[in-house]
């Protein structure tokens, strides 16, 4: 099996990185997930050196429509963290323009959210004359694979200086195998992995493991159609069966619609570019599915409130994610499906009467969408 697939079902989630070359803006993207000005955007190369991180709302229209049946005094969504961090350069890996410092800021995400140039502007520099975004592409993934390289000839140098175990001679194989593929220019997510290798896999934590989505940066007038060069990487994303399909956003356009107050505005500035809602959503809500993640929710008249938890999870934990003590005082889940629950007009009884609230133990598995009461002891 693929690595990703393991990173989808493991759900081992921190933090997303905005990972791309320089100028081309990402710090102007991050500015408009985190509906913030944190990062400094400005254009020259390299503006951005130690990452910025925020936590970013996560577009929940699922939740909306339950707290509006509920018509509930508070509703809370979950949040994912990202990370803005500096641009790479060809060479990186050989340390230019601060690229080891760079690749290490890489190291610490869970999944990269690569940044394209999609857009044409005389004004604004770019690292090549001509915009390719084909290649500027390689020349990211060929820094990621050149570092990952170089992190596999240590552990392979350090393996042959130590007694041979069954541990040693697995991790000794596998980072012999992937070696070969990056060397043929595979990333390390693409290689199979059996369940019993993948602990060593990710103690290797290889740069070209992490699950990828492409975002092209167009310019306002091409966010509704995209372009010439957003077509060229969906046709490249196609061809590397990259899981999830190219997102097209204008990281300008993001970012103005991030700093308006009243949703009327935001509706006006949208109708102008023919657009009808922002492009955030489908980065945000495509990492969160890369990850492995989905929600349950909470519902009362009081709150409503999404709960994150990677799929797979058990009633037993879902409910620890709430409160660590629930773990331990876990009675039953009173779980309802999400569409049932819509269709009963978000009233518990009627799910009731009509046998669609079941009673749940710790170890049924939480499904994408579940409304659920915890019983707990006190
Ligand atoms: N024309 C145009 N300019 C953009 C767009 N997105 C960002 N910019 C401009 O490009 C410049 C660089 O933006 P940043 O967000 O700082 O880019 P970055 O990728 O974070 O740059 P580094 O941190 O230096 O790697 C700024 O002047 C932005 O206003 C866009 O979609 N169209
Ligand atoms: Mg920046």
């Amino acid at each position: 099996m693929k690595a990703s697939y393991y990173m989808k079902t493991r759900g081992n989630y921190k933090s997303v990185g905005i990972v791309g070359l320089p100028n081309i803006g990402k710090s102007t993207l991050f500015n408009a997930l985190t509906s913030s000005q944190a990062a400094m955007a400005a254009n020259f190369p390299f503006c951005t050196i130690d990452p910025n991180v925020g936590k970013v709302f996560v577009p929940d229209e699922r939740l909306d429509l339950i707290s509006n049946m509920l018509k509930t005094k508070s509703k809370v969504g979950t949040q994912l963290e990202f990370t803005d961090i500096a641009g790479l350069v060809k060479g990186a890996s050989e340390g230019e323009g601060l690229g080891n410092k760079f690749l290490g800021n890489i190291r610490q995400v869970s999944l990269i959210v690569h940044l394209i140039r999609c857009f044409e502007d005389k004004d604004i520099t770019h690292v090549t004359a001509d915009l390719n975004p084909i290649g500027d592409i390689e020349t990211i993934e060929t820094e990621l694979i050149l570092s990952d390289l170089q992190s596999l000839e240590k552990v392979l140098q350090d393996h042959s200086k130590k007694k041979s175990t069954p541990e040693v001679q697995l991790r000794h194989d596998l980072s012999r195998r992937v070696a070969k593929a990056l060397e043929a220019g595979i990333p390390s997510r693409d290689v199979e992995i059996d369940e019993k290798e993948w602990p060593v896999f990710q103690s290797l934590h290889l740069l070209t493991s992490k699950p990828t989505i492409y975002v092209c940066n167009v310019s306002e007038s091409d966010a509704l159609t995209g372009n010439k060069f957003t077509d060229q990487v969906k046709e490249y994303s196609k061809k590397k069966q990259i899981e999830i399909d190219p997102v097209v956003i204008s990281a300008k356009i993001e970012s103005e619609l991030a700093n308006m107050e009243s949703d009327e505005m935001k509706k006006e500035f949208l109708d102008a570019y023919g657009l009808t809602n922002n492009g955030l959503s489908k980065v945000i809500n495509g990492a969160r599915k890369l990850l492995g993640l989905q929600s349950f929710y909470t519902a009362s008249e009081v709150e409503c409130r999404a709960w994150t938890i990677p799929v797979g999870t058990k009633a037993r934990q879902a409910a620890a994610v709430i409160h660590s003590d629930f773990e331990k005082s876990f009675i039953k889940a009173d779980t309802i499906a999400y569409q049932d629950f819509i269709d009963a007009n978000g009233d518990e009884k009627t799910c009731r009467d009509k046998g669609k609230q079941r009673s749940e133990g710790p170890n049924y598995i939480v499904q994408d969408g579940d409304v659920i009461l915890f019983k707990v002891s006190c």
